[in-house]
C-alpha cells in the first residue's frame, strides 16, 4: 500500500470519533474497538480505510446489483439534485416519479400496475400491510384485519414488519407488537434438504399450514399473508418446489391477499426482474427496495394489482367529490415518497440493468455459481450449501454455547484477506453484484475455502 494512503488511513482513524453514531444491527463495542471502515468503491470492489481493495461478495447489503459507483447512475443523481432537489410529495408531483412507476410496472408480472413509493424496505412492508387491511376495509370487509407472516421471516424493522417477521431477537424487546398476527412454519429442514442444488424437493406441504390457520381464525378475519419468496436475511431459505404455488392457491380460495416481500429477491438476484417472474407465481402486492436504486439513494416501493388500486379509487368515488375537489383515497405517505433524486437514481438504475442485460447475466452465471459454492461441501464445519440465481449460503455448525461466533470469525478472516461476505446466525450469505465475473467467483470461493479450513 502506498505510504501516503497508509498515513491518510491512520489520520482518519485517529481523528474520527466513533462514539456518537449508534450503529444499526452492529455490536457497537466490538466494532468501535476495531473498526472496519469503507471509504470508496468502484464496480466489484470497496476500498477500505487502510487502502485495501475489498472484493464485494454481498453487493453491499444485497443492494448494489449493478456494481459500485456506476457513472450513469452517479451522473443522473448529480444532475437531478442540481435541477430539482425536492418537490412536495402530497398533492404535487414531478415527472420522474411517474416515469419510474411506469418503468417498474413493466418489470413486474402482468396485472401489477400501480406503484406506491417509500424510502426503504421496512417502509414498503408497513405500507403493504396497511394497504391490505385498508383494501378490505374500503370494500366493506373491515373484519379482515389479521396478518399472517412466517417463522424466520425478515420484513424490516417497523412495527408491522417485526410483527409479521419471525426472528425472535427482532421481536422480543419490543413489547406486544401489533395484534392479530399469526405465523406459518418456516421451510428450512437440513435432515430433508441439506446440500440441495437450487430448490429443495421436500416441504411444499408446509404451505398447507395456512389451512390450519384459516380454520382457527376464519378467513373472514384474515387480510393478508406476507412471505419472502426466498428468505434472505435469515440465511437464504429457499422455498420447496411447489410451495409458493400452494400458498397462492390457498390465498385465492379464501380471498386472502398474498404479499411477496422482494426487497432482496427483486432486481435480478434470481436472474429475473422479481422472484414472482422467476417462480411464475403472481402475488397481489410486491414490496421492493435496495436494488431499485442500486443502493445509491434510499428508496422502496409497493407494486400492487389493479384491483387493489381500483378498490380505493372506487370507494373514494362513492364518498363524493365535485369537479374541483375529490377526497384522498389512501391516508398514507412519506415526505420523501418518490423523491426526485431517488427517482432519478431509480430510472438510471433500471436503464443500466436493461442496457447491460444484468438480469440475464445473473441467470447465465447461476450454474457456474452453483458449482463453485457446492465445491465447499465437505470442508470442516459445513453442514449445508444452498443456492439459487446469484444468491448462496454456506451453513456452518455453530460452536456449542456460542451461536453466531464461528460464522462471524469467518467474516472477520475473509475481510482481512480482502473479501466481504455477510453472516447471519451461523450461515454465510453471498450475493455478489450481478456484474461479477468468473475470476471474482474463483477468488471468493478460494478465500472461503482457506478460511473454512483454518477456522477454530
Ligand atoms: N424485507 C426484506 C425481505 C429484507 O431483506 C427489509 C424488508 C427491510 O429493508 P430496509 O431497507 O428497511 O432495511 C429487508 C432488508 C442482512 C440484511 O443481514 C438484510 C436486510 C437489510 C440489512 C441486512 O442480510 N434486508
Ligand atoms: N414526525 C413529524 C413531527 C412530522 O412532521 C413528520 C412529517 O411531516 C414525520 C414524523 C414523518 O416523517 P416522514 O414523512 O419523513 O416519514
Amino acid at each position: 500500500m502506498p505510504e501516503t494512503l497508509k498515513k491518510a488511513a491512520a489520520a482518519l482513524q485517529a481523528e474520527l470519533n466513533l462514539e456518537p453514531f449508534w450503529m444499526p444491527f452492529t455490536a457497537n463495542r466490538h466494532f468501535k474497538a476495531k473498526p472496519r471502515l469503507l471509504v470508496a468503491a468502484q464496480d466489484m470492489y470497496y476500498t477500505s480505510h487502510d487502502g485495501r481493495q475489498i472484493l464485494d461478495g454481498t453487493a453491499g447489503l444485497w443492494c448494489v446489483n449493478a456494481g459500485h459507483c456506476r457513472p450513469p447512475i452517479v451522473e443522473a443523481i448529480q444532475q437531478q439534485v442540481a435541477q430539482l432537489d425536492y418537490a412536495p410529495a402530497f398533492q404535487m408531483g414531478h415527472p420522474k416519479a411517474f416515469q419510474l412507476a411506469e418503468q417498474l410496472i413493466r418489470l413486474a408480472p402482468a396485472g401489477l400496475d400501480h406503484v406506491f413509493f417509500t424510502n426503504s424496505g421496512s417502509e414498503a412492508v408497513d405500507t403493504a400491510l396497511k394497504m391490505a387491511i385498508a383494501y378490505h376495509c374500503v370494500r366493506g370487509q373491515g373484519s379482515r384485519q389479521r396478518l399472517i407472516g412466517r417463522e424466520r421471516g425478515y420484513h424490516g424493522v417497523g412495527f408491522g414488519g417485526i410483527s409479521v417477521g419471525g426472528i425472535s431477537n427482532n421481536r422480543k424487546f419490543f413489547g406486544n407488537l401489533i395484534p392479530g398476527v399469526d405465523h406459518l412454519p418456516h421451510t428450512h429442514n437440513l435432515e430433508q434438504n441439506a446440500f440441495s442444488r437450487g430448490l429443495p424437493r421436500w416441504g411444499s406441504h408446509l404451505a398447507e399450514d395456512l389451512e390450519r390457520i384459516v380454520a382457527l381464525h376464519d378467513a373472514s378475519t384474515i387480510a393478508a399473508v406476507i412471505v419472502e419468496p426466498v428468505a434472505g436475511s435469515t440465511g437464504v431459505l429457499l422455498p420447496p418446489v411447489g410451495y409458493l404455488e400452494k400458498l397462492r392457491a390457498i390465498c385465492d380460495k379464501y380471498g386472502i391477499l398474498l404479499i411477496f416481500d422482494e426487497v432482496i429477491t427483486g432486481f435480478g438476484r434470481l436472474g429475473s426482474p422479481f422472484a414472482a417472474n422467476y417462480f411464475g407465481v403472481v402475488p397481489d402486492l410486491i414490496c421492493c427496495a435496495k436494488g431499485l436504486t442500486n443502493g445509491t439513494i434510499p428508496m422502496g416501493a409497493v407494486i400492487v394489482k389493479q384491483e387493489i388500486y381500483n378498490g380505493f379509487m372506487e370507494a373514494a368515488a362513492c364518498a363524493g367529490g365535485t369537479e374541483s375537489w375529490s377526497p384522498i383515497e389512501f391516508f398514507h405517505g412519506y415526505t420523501y415518497s418518490g423523491h426526485p433524486v431517488a427517482s432519478a437514481a431509480g430510472l438510471a438504475t433500471l436503464n443500466l440493468y436493461r442496457e447491460e442485460g444484468l438480469f440475464e447475466r445473473a441467470a447465465n452465471l447461476a450454474p457456474l455459481w452453483e458449482e463453485a459454492l457446492h465445491s465447499l461441501r465437505g470442508l470442516p464445519h459445513v453442514i449445508d450449501v444452498r443456492n439459487l440465481g446469484l444468491v448462496g449460503a454456506i451453513e456452518l455448525e455453530g460452536i456449542p454455547g456460542r451461536p453466531t461466533a464461528r460464522a462471524f470469525e469467518a467474516f472477520l478472516r475473509c475481510y482481512e484477506r480482502g473479501v466481504l461476505i455477510r453472516t447471519t446466525g451461523d450461515t454465510i450469505a453471498l450475493s455478489p453484484p450481478l456484474i461479477v465475473e468468473e475470476s471474482h467467483i474463483e477468488r471468493l470461493i478460494t478465500t472461503l475455502r482457506q478460511v473454512l479450513q483454518e477456522l477454530p
